[in-house]
């Protein structure tokens, strides 16, 4: 397997890149549809490989998901090869050695991943956030920014916890859902629904 691709260059991919540096992996480049992305611009990875559908640029390589919204991320990993997904976690960051990272998982400066949590492959563990003991994280969810996950509680894939967002231990958070940032989330939240507040409530 050769050096890894980061599949976006925007925002997002700027911080996939730094981390996965950091971390010590060497970048071959990136895909982004806009050759003057950030990731263009006076970054060490700067080099742009093709669009996002140009997939025969990583075959043999090593990837990981770098767009940060997630349709776009779930649209795109639709056309992307299993083989090769990797996971860039931070060298700041804390990973029980009992958490099991999906493949793909990025996982941000400073965040913690506790005892005996799971995240399913893709998810996005970003800058801080905290996901504490037996917590599920599921397929392309996103912990943004500052969030943090109380014990055993489940966020189900395709789901933004938005920024320092705090949900209580044990409650579940379903498929496709949007937790607004600043939200204290106080009970379960079904599929689908956005909840925002204090209590979070549904919108
Ligand atoms: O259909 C599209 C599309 N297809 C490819 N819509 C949009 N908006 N962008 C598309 N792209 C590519 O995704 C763009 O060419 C661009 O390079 C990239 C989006 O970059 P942007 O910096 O706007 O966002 P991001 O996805 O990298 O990061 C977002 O999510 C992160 C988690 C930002 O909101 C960040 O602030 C956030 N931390």
């Amino acid at each position: 397997m050769a050096d890894l691709v980061l599949i976006g260059g925007g925002g997002h991919a700027l911080v996939v890149a730094d981390a996965a540096l950091a971390a010590g992996h060497t970048i071959a480049g990136f895909l982004d549809d806009d050759p003057r992305a950030p990731l263009a611009t006076g970054h060490p990875s700067a080099s742009r490989l093709g669009g996002l559908a140009d997939v025969a640029a990583i075959a043999g390589r090593r990837w990981i998901m770098a767009l940060g919204a997630i349709p776009l991320r779930d649209r795109a990993l639709g056309r992307l090869p299993r083989d090769g997904a990797t996971s860039v976690v931070h060298p700041s960051a804390v990973v029980a050695a009992s958490a099991p990272l999906g493949a793909g998982t990025f996982v941000a400066p400073g965040a913690v991943v506790h005892t005996r949590a799971r995240v399913e492959p893709h998810a996005i563990i970003n800058t801080g956030a905290i996901v504490e003991h037996e917590c599920r994280i599921g397929h392309n969810a996103h912990v943004a920014p500052g969030a943090v996950l109380g014990g055993r509680s489940r966020v189900g894939a395709g789901t933004l916890v938005g920024l320092g967002a705090r949900v209580l231990p044990n409650l579940s958070i379903g498929v496709g859902c949007t937790v607004g940032a600043g939200a204290v989330v106080v009970r379960d939240v079904p599929d689908g629904v956005t909840v925002a507040g204090v209590p979070a409530r549904g919108r």
